[in-house]
């Protein structure tokens, strides 16, 4: 067993008593024997209570919104697709519930993760609502009268579901050995630890004791699968490539002379290309040498209204996306100049593009009108833009733009030519 921390020094957040605490104590010890790196542990935490505990962990950590926990570490795991990784899950019994199908398809699909329950019987941080976990008569303080029904058995959902280790223990002294058991098995792991909210659930069920309570809610403490078994029901597909490898690499053949980051803004329409030519651009950008980053927005509806993209182009990295004011704003559309007026109010300087069909607005930008629109028409007035942009301040090469374009899928539909009035 190693002694490489997994906790730092800090005092855990949680209120006197909580079992949360034992369960991230335990965790440690579990990750110690199994003398894993901090580096190879991901751990995903959930709303509540349990959640909090990421910042006091020294592994890679991830809080995810409440009952989808186990999703986003599914697809961590797919994405990392090595076995000697290793992700975990923290949810309460409130996340559970409401990721209930998360946890259904991870045990189905034998994703290689192991979720810790912290099932206290009641969502903790919001003042003691029952789950549906909290079994019959258990009270909490808004339900006072107690549950009248009978709470989930989530070792049995989950030995049915196909997962591969399942154990119950009652969250009290070391339990460290169940955890480095779940977290050593292959496929799907889940343990369900039982607690009980300090705050909430003593309060409204003065002298209970925890294991009477299981006890009396029918619930076994207990291995349900070992880990031996073969039982996933629909393996993952293992021929995934990582999608860290995958990642795209653009091989620089130009270069640029621009020595800032230049921050470019494109607003216009949807249907109109926005999305496309933003992308062309930073490609574009990396072929030249130079560092980029993109951030799309688009209303949820994205078939109508506004389509804007922000790109950055620099020549040191870039460690943010988006920029409050740009250096560069195009606009084509009347859609895209209304999403834009904010940013063309606060420009004090730089240099503005504008469709010269447009009334152009109050800015501190040097503007400059052209008819991109009647050029080449709506469709294509944001990549024209792009090239016009690109050629005018000189960014870069045009070259590495028509490169682009023309070893992509537009090249068929839209003739070079009309993207080259300058
Ligand atoms: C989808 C969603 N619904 C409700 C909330 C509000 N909320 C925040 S914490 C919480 C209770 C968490 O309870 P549990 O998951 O059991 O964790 P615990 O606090 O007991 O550790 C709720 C309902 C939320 N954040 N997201
Ligand atoms: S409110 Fe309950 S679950 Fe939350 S930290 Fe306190 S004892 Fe733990």
């Amino acid at each position: 067993m190693s002694d490489t921390r997994f906790l730092t020094n800090a005092q855990l957040p949680f209120c006197k008593g909580c079992g949360h605490a034992l369960v991230a104590q335990n965790t440690e010890k579990a990750l110690q024997k199994l003398n894993l790196n901090p580096l190879d542990v991901v751990l995903v935490t959930d709303i509540g209570c349990h959640g909090i505990v990421d910042k006091n962990f020294l592994a890679h950590t991830v809080h995810g919104l409440h009952g989808r926990s186990s999703a986003l570490a599914a697809g961590i795991a797919a994405g990392l697709n090595n076995p000697n990784k290793k992700v975990i899950v923290f949810t309460g019994d409130g996340g559970a519930t409401i990721g209930m199908q998360h946890l259904i398809g991870g045990a189905h699909l034998g994703f290689d993760m192991t979720v810790v329950v912290h099932n206290n019987m009641l969502y903790g941080m919001t003042g003691g609502q029952p789950s549906e976990f909290t079994p019959c008569g258990f009270k909490t303080p808004t339900m006072p009268e107690g549950s009248t029904k009978v709470g989930y058995d989530i070792c049995e959902l989950m030995v049915a579901a196909g997962a591969s280790y399942v154990e119950r223990v009652i969250g009290i002294g070391d339990y460290s050995d169940s955890l480095e058991k779940a977290f050593a098995a292959k496929g799907f792991s889940l343990v369900e630890v039982m607690e009980i909210c300090t705050s909430y659930g003593v309060k409204s069920n003065p002298g209970m004791k925890l294991s009477k309570l299981v006890d009396a809610a029918g619930w076994n403490v207990k291995v349900f699968a070992d880990g031996n078994g073969t039982q996933f029901k629909t393996p993952v597909n293992k021929e995934t490539q990582s999608l860290i490898s995958a990642k795209l690499e653009i091989q620089p053949k130009y270069t640029s002379k621009i020595k800032n980051p230049v921050s470019i803004m494109l607003s216009g329409s949807a249907g109109e290309g926005v999305q496309s030519a933003a992308e062309y651009l930073a490609k574009a950008a990396m072929l030249s040498g130079l560092n980029s980053t993109k951030k799309g927005s688009y209303p949820v509806t994205v078939g109508v209204g506004f389509s804007a993209s922000e790109v950055i182009i620099s020549p040191n990295p870039i460690l943010y996306t988006g920029s409050p004011v740009p250096d560069l704003l195009i606009i084509t559309s009347v859609d895209g100049l209304n999403y834009a007026r904010n940013s063309t109010g606060k420009m004090k300087k730089g240099i503005l593009y504008i469709d010269d069909s447009l009334e152009a607005p109050q800015t501190g930008a040097k503007v400059v009108r052209v008819p991109f629109r009647e050029r080449v028409g709506a469709r294509n007035s944001a990549m024209y833009a792009v090239f016009y942009a690109i050629h005018h301040e000189k960014l870069f090469p045009i070259d590495a733009i028509k490169d682009l374009f023309l070893s992509g899928k537009m090249a068929d539909k839209v003739n070079i030519d009309t993207l080259m009035q300058f």
